[in-house]
């Protein structure tokens, strides 16, 4: 097994020597040690059926389902279908737009700790990937940044430790146009989407390491900021993130299996647009584990 960093500070590994249809617990052991240092991977050829992927996403830890219930494998209620295409009745594939704005997969959940992996079923030069920004060294470049402490209305590094943030389903900049409703959600559903509160600062489950979780996407405002000036510094946040972090955007290939650490990373798909040629889209299965309950697997 042999890592290529794909961007600056060892952001994104490129993993080559590693089939995830025949690993053994121990290589998939280093495989985990591998994800959160590197907080993206990504494997090439790969050949899983859905049976054989989930069973090895639940070495990385307990699958937990998306709402989109209707957009599943059949039969695998936890492996997401993302795609652009859509049938000849008009209906969706998949989920044609799983996060084109910048976002945390799954931090509008209470628990944190939560991995995605996408495996390329099928791939398309026209369609869309996925880009990443890290978060891993926003923290160490905080005190370097005194214009995004006093947004936060802070004074040292210290206070910003102790802000809320509250994340809700859906898009912070897209609020208004109300996405929970706009992807039929049922009552039961919203039910379940209340949200939550975590720090703006947190620790990484696995890791133990602490750092900026989630500015972006279901961030939906820093707990005792004004409404405005919560925007402005969630948004500045995002912006310093993409300007002065490492990033990487991922193209895919069939066979393509991409993991990520939503602790650490931001992510959103680039460019999706739908299509009704079949052979012309792109076809995602997607995973996430909560950490939790890994440390009890094999490996
Ligand atoms: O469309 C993509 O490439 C990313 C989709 C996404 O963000 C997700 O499924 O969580
Ligand atoms: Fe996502």
């Amino acid at each position: 097994m042999r890592t290529t960093p794909l961007g600056a500070r060892e952001f994104a590994g490129e993993v080559t020597g590693f089939d995830a249809a025949s690993a053994t617990a121990q290589e998939i052991g280093e495989l985990r040690t591998l994800l959160h240092r590197h907080r993206v991977l990504v494997l090439r050829g790969q050949s899983l059926s859905p049976r054989r992927y989930q069973t090895f996403m639940e070495h990385f830890g307990r699958p937990v389902p998306h709402v989109l219930q209707n957009l599943t494998v059949p039969g695998f209620p936890s492996i997401l279908t993302i795609s652009d295409y859509v049938k000849p009745d008009g209906t969706p594939f998949g989920v044609l737009d799983g996060g084109a704005y910048w976002h945390a997969d799954m931090s509008y959940l209470q628990d944190l700790g939560i991995a995605t992996s996408l495996y390329a079923v099928r791939a398309a030069e026209r369609s869309g990937g996925t880009a990443f920004a890290d978060l891993a060294s926003a923290l160490e470049l905080l005190p370097s940044r005194p214009d995004l402490l006093e947004l936060l209305g802070c004074e040292s590094v210290d206070e910003v430790l102790a802000l809320d943030v509250v994340h809700r389903f859906g898009n912070r900049k897209a609020l208004r146009d109300d996405t929970a409703a706009k992807q039929n959600l049922s009552q039961e559903q919203h039910a379940r989407l209340r949200g939550a509160r975590h720090k703006l600062i947190e620790t990484h489950p696995v890791t133990g390491g602490r750092g900026l979780f989630a500015p972006s996407g279901s961030a939906m405002s820093v707990v005792g900021l004004p409404d405005a000036r919560s925007e402005l510094a969630l948004d500045a946040l995002e912006e310093f993130v993409l300007k002065e972090l490492p990033g990487y955007t991922h193209r895919y290939r069939p066979g393509d299996l991409v993991i990520w650490d939503n602790m650490s990373t931001l992510h959103r798909g680039t460019g999706v647009s739908p299509t009704r040629d079949l052979e012309d889209s792109r076809v995602l299965h997607r995973i996430n584990v909560r950490y939790a309950g890994a440390r009890e697997l094999a490996g």
